[in-house]
């Protein structure tokens, strides 16, 4: 649905600079670490790590060679403007998980003043996890035995918030996976078209609202009451679980957004991130193929740790899952795109102009493909 374009050469946006200039300013950031946050041994430098597209991740490294390292983060607190609540879902989130199965979520190391995070004189927003220098995350998975593990992990961490009390938790981002705001905020973009790019984005555009009414199944069901509210991850890309030598999921990471959803939203990111070896922005549109053999993967491990707590409304809709939120990530990217790149990270002109096309044309492929993926989850 999307031509392809000719793109420019990478080029650094504002973003990349700040996260320039606060590695710049190391010396400055390592000796506050070490005072401000309960460090074992001794942090001495810190170098930038990962490819979110929301927070500045830096990987510290001690000098002393027996004790951890750690992974520090600067909060976008642009985005999540409630800091506090949201690292004390953390925090509770992170010790309910762990003492289930210790290791597979994150630890959370607060300050000396026993806080969950520090505040710095300009108003910067930083925590600290410890580094699992044993793990890795992986952007796009190699294998189905990757996809099954890290599925497992993933359904794990869900059941084993299946018995918290999703109520208590403080929505970071209201009307996070809601599809019709979601669709609103792109309505708004489009009519106030603040940089012009309305004109390059119609074949997006006009694809989105075809197909409105499916894509809203999910959410109707939820506000009819036939699948429940559940302590839910809804950020469950690949690259959101560390996976060890040999494969194995072992640590669910990027917690910012759990709060209460629908199983969907974590089935969903999973199928979206895993179904095709496309990248995130594929430029290549016949790139994007779904390959069921990923999908029977992801459904396998990820059923087989959840099963006996969904219920057949929620098995029901899991083939929905996929394309549903491939056209939600669709629809944010191309409403950034249309307001200025204001939200997710660019590393060159027209990037989420083009995740959204890549996005949009998974959704189509996952529609094509709904009776296949059906069959599978039956199997599973
Ligand atoms: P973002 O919200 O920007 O995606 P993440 O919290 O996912 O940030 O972290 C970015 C990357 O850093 C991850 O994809 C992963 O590779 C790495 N990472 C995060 N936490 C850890 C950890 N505790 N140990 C090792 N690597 C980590
Ligand atoms: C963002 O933090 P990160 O990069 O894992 C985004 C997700 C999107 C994802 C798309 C808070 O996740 O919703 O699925 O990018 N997180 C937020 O890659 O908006
Ligand atoms: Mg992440």
């Amino acid at each position: 649905m999307c031509r392809r374009r000719d793109i420019p050469g990478s080029s650094l946006n504002s973003r990349d600079k700040i996260d320039l200039q606060i590695f710049q300013s190391k010396n400055l950031e390592v000796s506050i670490i070490n005072t401000v946050f309960k460090i074992e041994g001794h942090i001495t430098s810190a170098a930038p790590f990962g490819n979110g597209h929301i927070n500045d991740t830096f990987r510290l490294s001690n000098q002393d060679k027996t004790k951890p390292d750690y992974l520090l983060q600067r909060i976008n607190h642009l985005i999540f403007t409630e800091v506090e609540q949201m690292m004390l879902n953390i925090r509770r989130v992170t010790e309910h998980v762990n003492q289930r199965l210790p290791g597979s979520t994150l630890e959370l190391i607060g300050t000396k003043a026993g806080d969950n995070f520090h505040r710095d004189k300009e108003g910067n927003y930083w925590r600290i996890y410890r580094f699992r220098k044993e793990l890795q995350s992986i952007d796009v998975a190699e294998t189905p035995a990757q996809i099954y593990e890290g599925a497992k992990a993933f359904g794990r961490f869900l059941s084993h918030l299946a018995d918290f009390p999703a109520h208590t938790l403080h929505y970071t981002i209201p009307h996070f996976h809601d599809v019709v705001v979601r669709l609103q905020q792109l309505q708004e973009a489009i009519a106030e078209d603040r940089v012009g790019r309305v004109k390059e984005a119609r074949a997006a555009i006009e694809y989105s609202w075809e197909i409105t009414e499916i894509m809203q199944r999910i959410q109707k069901a939820g506000d009819r009451g036939e699948i429940p509210l559940r302590v839910t991850h809804n950020d469950t890309k690949f690259n959101n679980v560390l996976l060890d030598e040999s494969g194995r999921g072992r640590c669910v990471i990027d917690l910012e957004t759990v709060m209460p959803g629908y199983v969907h939203y974590d089935f969903g990111d999973g199928i979206r991130t895993t179904v095709t070896t496309a990248a995130e922005d594929e430029a290549d549109l016949k790139k994007i193929t779904v390959d069921l053999d990923r999908f029977q993967a992801f459904a396998q491990g990820f059923l087989e740790e959840t099963r006996d707590i969904l219920s057949p409304a929620e098995l029901q809709y899991l083939p929905l899952a996929g394309p549903l939120l491939a056209y939600l990530m669709g629809i944010r990217f191309l409403a950034d795109f249309l307001r200025g790149d204001s939200y997710y990270k660019t590393h060159f002109e027209g990037q989420n102009l083009q995740r959204a096309c890549a996005q949009l044309e998974l959704t189509k492929n996952l529609l094509a493909q709904q009776q296949a993926l059906q069959d599978i989850l039956k199997k599973a």
